[in-house]
């Protein structure tokens, strides 16, 4: 099991739907976790699966800023009908947080 890789709007669409369904004590205002880190040099973010840049985003204005120690990647939530998006957040900090389901074929 790994933090979840999110690289379509489709993607996005569907998590988002699932996560305005929780409750406001699973999350809200704080946010969760996904799957990406950015460089040393504040230059780009990297899916932790796969060590691919990260193509699509769906940073909420603002974002990335890049504030101190902020490298890690979480999705951002302030209500359940309002703000949704991604934003660096500090590395240490206790969030929830989203998997990636591994299906293998064989
Ligand atoms: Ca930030």
């Amino acid at each position: 099991m790994e933090l979840a890789t999110i690289k379509s709007q489709a993607e996005e669409d569907t998590l988002t739907a699932y996560l305005r369904t929780l409750s406001s004590t699973v999350g809200y205002a704080a946010g969760f976790w996904i799957g990406a880190i950015n460089s040393i040099d504040n230059t780009g973010f990297y899916w932790l699966s796969t060590g691919e840049p990260v193509v699509y985003n769906a940073f909420i204005t603002g974002q990335p800023d890049f504030l101190g120690s902020e490298h890690c990647l979480s999705w951002y939530i302030v209500t359940a009908n309002t703000t949704f998006g991604w934003n660096n957040y500090n590395c240490d900090a206790e969030l929830n947080y989203v998997c990636q389901s591994l299906v293998r074929c064989v």
